[in-house]
This record gives C-alpha cells, structure tokens and sequence, in this order.
C-alpha cells in the first residue's frame, strides 16, 4: 500500500508509473487539492462508536445526525456498486492576529469564500474526468458536507491522516485546518495506507476546550461546543457558552490553535478563495449584531457564514457584546428566532 498524495511532495513512488490511481491524484492536486488519497467503499466500522454518540444525545439539536444512519455508514447507499472512495482536503491555515477590541472573530472556515461550492466544482471536475483517468466507463458520487457521509472516518481510511483527540483530521504536513471532501466511485482502486495517529500524551485541546465539550480523547459533545451553538442551533446562546465564547461568533478554532501540529511550520492555504475578506475583518461586534438581512445577504450569500442564518449572527454578535461590558448603547436583542 502506499502513502497519501500531498501537493508539494510525495512519499507515493507510483509517482513514477502511470497507473488509474496516479493519474487521479495528479489531477487532484492540479486541480487545486492540497492532499488527495483513496480508501476503500466499505461500510464503516464504526458502527458502534457513531450509535453511542447519538444514544448520549452529543449530536445536540442536529437532528439531521440521527437520521440516516445506514446511509451515513454505508457508500453503497449513495452510490450503487460504490468500490472505492477517492478523499481529497484543501487547506484553509491563515495566520490570524489577535482581534482587535471590540471586534468579532469567525473560524477560519469560514473567512471568504464559501468551500462547499470550492470543492465541490473541483470535486465535480474530477469525477467528469474519472472514466479517462481509470481508462474504462465508471460511475462516480462527489460530496463534500452535502451528504450524510462520515467524511473524517473516510479521509483517515484513504491516508490523509489520523483524528486528533480534538476529533479533527490532522494531517502531519498541514495540520488539521483543512476542509474535507471526497467521491465515491464504483470502480475498485488500490488504497493508501493509513496514517499514524501522533497525538501520544499531549491533551492540549482537552485542557483548552474552555467549555469541556471534548468529553474523552476525539469524543465531541456539541451541546457544549462553541461551534455547534454559534453555527447550527437556532436557540439563544446558553448562558454557559456565552460566558465561553468571548468574541468568537461564527464557530471556533481554540481545540486546533493549541494543537502542536498546527505551527509555524504548518503551510498556509495557498488559496485566495480562503483568505479573510473585508466583511470578516475588523468587524465590530456592535455592527454585526444590527446587521441587516439585506445586508447579510449582500456580504454572505456565497460564504459558509449563511449557514448560521442573518438571525443567528446577530444573536452570536449580540451575546458576544452583552459578555464583552460594552452594552452600555446596546443594539435591540435579535428577535426572529
Ligand atoms: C456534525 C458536524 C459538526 C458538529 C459536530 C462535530 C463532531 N465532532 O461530530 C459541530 C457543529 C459541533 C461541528 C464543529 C466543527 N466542525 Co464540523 N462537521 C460535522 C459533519 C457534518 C458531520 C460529523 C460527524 O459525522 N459527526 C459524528 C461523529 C460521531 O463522527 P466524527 O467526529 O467524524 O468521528 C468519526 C470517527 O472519527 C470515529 N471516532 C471519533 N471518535 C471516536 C472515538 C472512539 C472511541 C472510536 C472508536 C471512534 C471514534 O467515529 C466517527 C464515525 O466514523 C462533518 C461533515 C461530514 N459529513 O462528515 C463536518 C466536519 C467534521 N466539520 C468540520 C469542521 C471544519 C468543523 C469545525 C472546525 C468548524 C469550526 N471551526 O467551528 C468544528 C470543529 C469541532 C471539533 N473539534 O470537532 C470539517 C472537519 C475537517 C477536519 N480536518 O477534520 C468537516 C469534515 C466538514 C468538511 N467537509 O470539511 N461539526
Ligand atoms: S470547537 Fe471550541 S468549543 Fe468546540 S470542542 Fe473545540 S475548543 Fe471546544
Ligand atoms: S492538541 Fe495534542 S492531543 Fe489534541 S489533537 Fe493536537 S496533538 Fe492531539
């Protein structure tokens, strides 16, 4: 088996035959990937550990996590014949400043453009380019956070790398700002190897957690995370998790910052499309928690931003400044939830 194909250097010594497998990762990283690799379509093994996950009620208010589950464990049921999953990541690693008072801070995901729609046009791209690549017709299903697929699970099978006790996918070179995605094919290819987890004793992410939502090593109970209560719930901001958050309004980076794998050394994106744009930087928490719908729309709409809703972020903007002691001219609380 062979290792994971990385942008700037491979450890893959196909590099020098010109197999189904080559081709594809050469495409992959020419199409903008930082890291591509392949796994097999077999039906999870983490049955168990995704059903306890759920019986303790750490999927929080996603309701969309409890159902589905076959299909989530399963690549056959989104392709028919699936054999094969080809992984792909982009990484989104900017250095960010600490921000400056009375500003909000957005998760690094979430910086510009929206990388759904990145990856998957690149995702859509390779899989039209798949049957020339393998050599023979084949059929192929793209996804990236679009369905209910266990994207980590899968890119740590395909050699991408290990899941962090933080619960994200680290890989040795990148780190763990990287954003997943990956088709499945109905073709069998040779797979990588997987990698080796290297977190050993370090539990920087377990300690920093400031709201204790990294329950064990990799077990994340989102009725605690930031990122859960900032991007995907539709309720008010515990008082909990508002105490927690400081200016972090749209997710939260904090369990990867303190993560040694994510250092100087750690390549930044080399993507514009995940560089901060304006209307991320230097926004003040006072103008985020009026902003209008309009103009939510107008800043947003092709950012992974709407995904927390106009609401949602003023509501994350408003606890954000209740916290912060400046509510002295307080903008009227949200009240369209
Ligand atoms: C639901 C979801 C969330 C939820 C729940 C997070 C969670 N840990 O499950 C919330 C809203 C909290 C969230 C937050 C974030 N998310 Co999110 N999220 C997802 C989503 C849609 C599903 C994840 C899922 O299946 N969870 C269920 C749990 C059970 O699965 P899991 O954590 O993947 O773990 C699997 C294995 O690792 C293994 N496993 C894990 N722990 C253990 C422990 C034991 C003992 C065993 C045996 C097995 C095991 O079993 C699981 C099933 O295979 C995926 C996209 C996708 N479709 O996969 C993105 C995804 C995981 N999120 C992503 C990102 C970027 C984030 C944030 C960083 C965003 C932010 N900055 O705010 C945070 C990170 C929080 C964190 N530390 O995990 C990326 C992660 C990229 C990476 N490098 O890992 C993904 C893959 C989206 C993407 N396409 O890039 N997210
Ligand atoms: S994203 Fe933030 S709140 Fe969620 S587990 Fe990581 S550090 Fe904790
Ligand atoms: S902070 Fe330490 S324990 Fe947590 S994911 Fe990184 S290396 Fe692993």
């Amino acid at each position: 088996m062979r290792a994971c194909f990385a942008m700037d250097r491979s450890p893959d010594t196909s590099f020098m035959t010109d197999t189904p497998e080559h081709r594809i990762k050469r495409r992959a990283i020419e199409l903008g990937f930082d890291l591509v690799g392949i796994a097999s379509a077999a039906p999870s093994d983490d049955r168990e550990y995704l059903m306890s996950w759920l019986d303790a009620g750490y999927h929080a208010g996603m309701a969309y996590m409890a159902a589905n589950i076959e299909r989530r464990l399963d690549p056959a049921m989104h392709l028919p014949g699936a054999r094969s999953a080809v992984m792909v990541a982009a990484s989104c690693n900017v250095p960010l400043d600490p921000p400056e008072p009375g500003t909000g801070r957005f998760a690094r995901y979430a910086l510009n453009d929206d990388y759904h729609d990145w990856m998957m046009a690149r995702l859509r791209s390779l899989s039209d380019e798949l049957p020339t690549l393998i050599g023979k017709p084949c059929r192929t299903r793209p996804f990236c956070d679009t369905s209910a697929v266990l994207e980590r699970e899968l890119a740590r099978r395909a050699g991408l790398g290990w899941i962090g006790k933080n619960a994200m996918l680290i890989n040795r070179r990148y780190g763990s700002h990287i954003l997943l995605g990956g088709l499945f094919v109905d073709v069998e290819l040779v797979p990588d190897a997987e990698a080796q987890p290297h977190c050993g004793k370090c539990r920087r992410c377990l300690d920093a957690c400031p709201t204790q939502a990294l329950v064990g090593p990799r077990v994340l109970d989102a009725r605690l995370c930031i990122a859960y209560h900032t991007i995907e719930s539709r309720a008010p901001i515990p008082d909990r998790i508002a105490d927690a958050m400081g200016t972090r309004i749209l997710g939260c980076d904090i369990c990867q910052e303190v993560c040694p794998h994510n250092n100087v050394r750690t390549p930044q994106t080399r993507h514009d499309a995940f560089r901060p744009r304006p209307a991320v930087q230097g926004r003040t928490l006072r103008d985020l928690a009026t902003l209008s719908d309009e103009d939510f729309r107008a800043q947003f709409a092709d950012s992974a931003v709407k995904r927390a809703k106009p609401s949602g972020l003023r509501r994350n903007a408003h606890a954000a400044l209740m916290k912060s002691g400046e509510s002295s001219a307080e903008p009227s609380p949200p009240s369209d939830h």
